[in-house]
This record gives C-alpha cells, sequence and structure tokens, in this order.
C-alpha cells in the first residue's frame, strides 16, 4: 500500500473545515489509495483549540481506514512541517467597521507568516490551495514570502465560482453538468470574476450558440454567479461552507490526479499570459496531468471580454498595491 502523505488544513475547526477533512480523510480528494495524515492548525485562542479537539474526537468516530495520523497544532512552523499539501483555508473575517485596507492588512500578516513557514519546513514540492479570502492576494502573499518554494506551489481557489457557473448554464440549457466542458472563470474570486462560457460546449455542442443571448449573460449570468456567496448567506444565514469544501476537493483531486483533458479554473501565478501581468494569481482555464496544471493559452479575448477581465485584473492590481508595504 502508498506511503501516507500529510495534508496540513488551516481553520481547522471553521465550517469549510468541517465540511472538508471528512472528506480528505475519506479519501476524496487524493484517492481512496492514498493514507492521509492530518495536520491541523488552528489559531492558539483556547476556544479554537478545544473546537478543533472535537472535531478530531469525530474523525477519529469515523474509523476511516486511511487516516493514518492526526495532529492538532497553533503554530505554522509545526503545523507545516514536511506537508506534501496545504489548504489555507483560515483568514480573518471582516469584522464591524472594518474597512477594506484593514481586512487586507490583517490577512498579510497572517499569509506573511504562513508563507515563511511553508518556505522553512514544508516538502519542497508543497501544493497550496488558498481558500481564505481574500484568496488571490493572500495566495500571492504566501508565495512572495516563500521565495524557496517553486511559484507555481501556490494556487487560490476559482472552483467554486467554476462550479457555480456550471450549474447556472447547465439549468439555463436543460443540460447535465457531466456533459458541459470548456468553460472558465477568469480573475479575482470576488463578484468580479468573469465567468466565460464562449468557449464551453454541451455533448460538442456551442453552448454559447445554443443561449445566444447577450443579455441574459451580462444582465443576468454574470451577476448569478459574481453575487452567489452573498445570496447564500441571504438564504442560510452563513456563509457557503460545503460548496466551498467540496470546490476545494475538486481543484486538489484534479491538480493531483488529473483532469483528463478537461478544463478546470484554478487562480495561478501569471507569467504575463493574457496581458496579466507577472505573478499576479489570476483565475485562468488549465488543464491538469501527472501533478501539474498546463495553462490554456492563445484563446481570442473579444472586446466584452477584455473589459471584463480588465475590470478584475484591476481590484487584484489594487489588493497587491494595497498590501506591497508588507512584504
Ligand atoms: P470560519 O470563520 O467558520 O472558520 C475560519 C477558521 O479559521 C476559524 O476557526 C478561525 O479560528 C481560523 N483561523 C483564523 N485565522 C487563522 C490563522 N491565522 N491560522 C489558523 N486558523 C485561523 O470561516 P469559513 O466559513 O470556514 O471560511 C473560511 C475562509 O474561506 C473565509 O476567509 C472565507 O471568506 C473563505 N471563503 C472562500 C471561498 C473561495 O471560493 N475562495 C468561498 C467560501 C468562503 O467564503
Amino acid at each position: 500500500s502508498k506511503k501516507p502523505v500529510r495534508v496540513a488544513v488551516t481553520g481547522a475547526a471553521g465550517q469549510i473545515g468541517y465540511a472538508l477533512l471528512f472528506r480528505i480523510a475519506s479519501g476524496e480528494m487524493l484517492g481512496k489509495d492514498q493514507p492521509v495524515i492530518l495536520q491541523l492548525l488552528e489559531i492558539p485562542d483556547e476556544k479554537a483549540q478545544k473546537a478543533l479537539k472535537g472535531v478530531m474526537m469525530e474523525l477519529e468516530d469515523c474509523a476511516f481506514p486511511l487516516l493514518a495520523g492526526m495532529e492538532a497544532h497553533s503554530d505554522p512552523m509545526t503545523a507545516f512541517k514536511d506537508t506534501d499539501y496545504a489548504l489555507l483555508v483560515g483568514a480573518r473575517p471582516r469584522g464591524p467597521g472594518m474597512e477594506r485596507k484593514d481586512l487586507l492588512s490583517a490577512n498579510a500578516q497572517i499569509f506573511t507568516a504562513q508563507g515563511k513557514a511553508l518556505d522553512k519546513v514544508a516538502s519542497r514540492n508543497v501544493k497550496v490551495l488558498v481558500v481564505g479570502n481574500p484568496a488571490n492576494t493572500n495566495a500571492y502573499i504566501a508565495m512572495k514570502s516563500a521565495p524557496s518554494l517553486p511559484r507555481k506551489n501556490f494556487t487560490a481557489m476559482l472552483r467554486l465560482d467554476h462550479n457555480r457557473a456550471l450549474s447556472q448554464i447547465a439549468a439555463k440549457i436543460g443540460a447535465q453538468v457531466a456533459d458541459i466542458e470548456k468553460l472558465t472563470v477568469w480573475g479575482n474570486h470576488s463578484p468580479t470574476m468573469y465567468a466565460d462560457y464562449r468557449f464551453a460546449t454541451v455533448n460538442g455542442k456551442s453552448v454559447k450558440d445554443l443561449i445566444n443571448d447577450q443579455e441574459w449573460n451580462k444582465n443576468v449570468f454574470l451577476p448569478t454567479v459574481g453575487k452567489r456567496g452573498a445570496a447564500i448567506i441571504e438564504a442560510r444565514g452563513l456563509s457557503s461552507a460545503a460548496s466551498a469544501a467540496n470546490a476545494a476537493i475538486d481543484h486538489m483531486r484534479d491538480w493531483v490526479l488529473g483532469s483528463k483533458g478537461k478544463w478546470v479554473t484554478m487562480g495561478i501565478p501569471s507569467d504575463g499570459q493574457y496581458g496579466i501581468p507577472k505573478d499576479i494569481i489570476f483565475g485562468f482555464p488549465v488543464t491538469t496531468e501527472n501533478g501539474e496544471y498546463k495553462l490554456v493559452e492563445g484563446l481570442p479575448i473579444d472586446a466584452f471580454s477584455q473589459e471584463r477581465i480588465a475590470l478584475t485584473l484591476n481590484e487584484l492590481k489594487e489588493e497587491q498595491a494595497g498590501v506591497a508595504h508588507l512584504l
């Protein structure tokens, strides 16, 4: 049988953590033949550490055959030791009266420290997924704080936006999500993201031709996907958790086990393609194989798409400028 791999998860006692850990331990992320050791990080706060112990008790009670070990941590330097995968879910939420720049700098501190810790103690091949918001900029900060690790190992989660877009399109055209391919989401994980179905197909037919309604795209589809997080909060009284955890599983599983030729969306550091400045963590269409992602290059960008991409890029540039002095 395979040697266990180490999976670090931060914010492990939070709501996404609760929807995520059991699925990792059951083999849904890395495969039903891959034992895992969970290295769980929470803030040192007594309540958070106690809640984490509770979650670990439940993990024990599942008696998962693939769960080869479990550790609770309050310091990233121990939580990330030799870790092969790091899911950075914990982040500072926006508190009452907190301005955007306060939120950015509170998170910059967290992700600088975690990036440095990964740099020092994680496996040299660690695959990092940042879920905690602002996810793209937090991933950028962690990457910049870990100069000895390959840049390409730092990614941000756009998969929830991708999956949301997929379901909206399937409903619109009366198709199964499984039959839709070549969808992507460009940019920031925020309402400015640009979900793009221009290249999408359903059983080989063009989704754009089937919909053939640019007004729907602009005035219904994009706002629905962009504001879906807020709609969930409004309905459920809590932010998306199970769907976010599911997207994290999808992102890591496809990165590690391959997308079998299918396009998926990942937030990855740009190398300058599509006019996105180097190092900005941007949602792009990728395919994945042998543990590596590959950007889908050379797609035509029309005027409407150019405008939407510029909008989400500008937001990312502003976020980056807002944390520049902290790096
Ligand atoms: P919760 O508040 O339920 O849980 C977060 C947990 O992280 C808490 O237990 C907290 O103690 C812990 N934490 C905070 N700072 C930490 C640190 N420095 N080290 C370790 N743990 C720390 O939030 P939850 O609903 O689980 O959401 C987690 C993050 O995901 C939030 O930032 C949220 O905005 C973000 N999301 C990102 C999504 C995406 O698509 N990229 C979608 C879902 C979600 O909104």
